[in-house]
């Protein structure tokens, strides 16, 4: 009810807007996924359909706001790049992040029902995302936070995939956990060749690199002109360009890859 004697408690809410022109990336992590994990019976130590149900919800966030320039996921988390100059709900963290966490939520609750119609999400054991917003000054700083996400991917899928290689050629989990320990890069590669004859280079890119989703531009026209310089007409159409552009999927290596980075200069923008 407008004005009512009650309106002053609206002047106890505190709302953080993120800094203007900084690059926003919002990360969304599955809560408590080791047990989820477990209840669904996924496979170890990667499980591909569910790694699927991630990046088609993923995607469906991605097609709605075009915002989004980028996305990297893997596990359990997703993080999304929205570009500098985004106006997405005036920059309030609390909006972005209550938004990303439950369409997360949501499209990986109906995506895995499609592909898992013989194992539903179930009331006990649902799915459910945290997210954390961070604003960051400068490309290159973007480009490392992207970098160190799919650092840890490799870390992680690396020990995970000797140490479930161990226990399948006869280990228990105690005694694999014990051979890994103090153990390095090339230490695992070569338990991985010797122990398991599996060699790393071998296992799926999507396992080794995550998954990437990227707006990609056939035309691309700069838009580094200051906000304020660019009418709305203009506005709007640069949004409309950005919703027709196409979201590809990939699993290549970003860590240091400038010709990478460097052939979609719309990522910076
Ligand atoms: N078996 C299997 N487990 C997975 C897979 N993807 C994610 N997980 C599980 O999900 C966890 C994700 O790590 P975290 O996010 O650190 O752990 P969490 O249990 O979700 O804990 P919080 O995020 O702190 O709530 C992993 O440690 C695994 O246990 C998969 O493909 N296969
Ligand atoms: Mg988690």
């Amino acid at each position: 009810m407008a004005n009512s004697k009650y309106e002053y408690v609206k002047a106890f809410e505190r709302e953080n807007y993120l800094l203007p022109e900084t690059y926003i990336v919002i990360r969304v992590d599955g809560k408590g996924f080791h047990k989820f994990s477990q209840h669904y019976n996924f496979a170890k130590p990667n499980d591909l359909q569910a790694l699927q149900v991630m990046n088609a919800a993923a995607l469906e966030i991605m097609k709605r706001y075009s915002d989004v320039q980028l996305a990297y996921g893997d596990s359990d988390e997703y993080s999304f790049l929205l570009r500098r100059k985004c106006d997405l709900y005036e920059r309030r963290e609390m909006k972005l992040c209550t938004l990303f966490a439950s369409l997360m939520a949501t499209f990986y609750t109906l995506f895995w029902n499609k592909a898992h119609p013989e194992r539903p999400i179930e009331l006990e054991q649902v799915p459910t995302f945290d997210a954390r917003a961070v604003s960051y000054p400068s490309f290159e700083i973007v480009r490392d936070y992207f970098s160190w996400r799919q650092v840890d991917c490799h870390i992680n899928n690396l020990y995970n995939t000797t140490f479930w290689g161990l226990v399948k050629k006869g280990m228990t989990p105690q005694e694999a956990e014990q051979r890994l320990s103090g153990t390095v890069s090339s230490d695992k590669n070569e338990i991985l060749f010797k122990d398991c004859g599996v060699n790393y280079n071998n296992e799926p890119e999507i396992y080794k690199k995550g998954t990437i989703l990227v707006r990609e531009f056939d035309e691309y026209k700069s838009e580094a002109t200051p906000v304020t310089a660019v009418s709305s007409r203009q506005r709007q159409k640069q949004d409309k360009l950005r919703r027709k552009a196409r979201i590809e999927k990939v699993h290549v290596d970003i860590i240091n890859n400038n010709p990478w980075w460097d052939a979609r200069p719309w990522l910076r923008e």
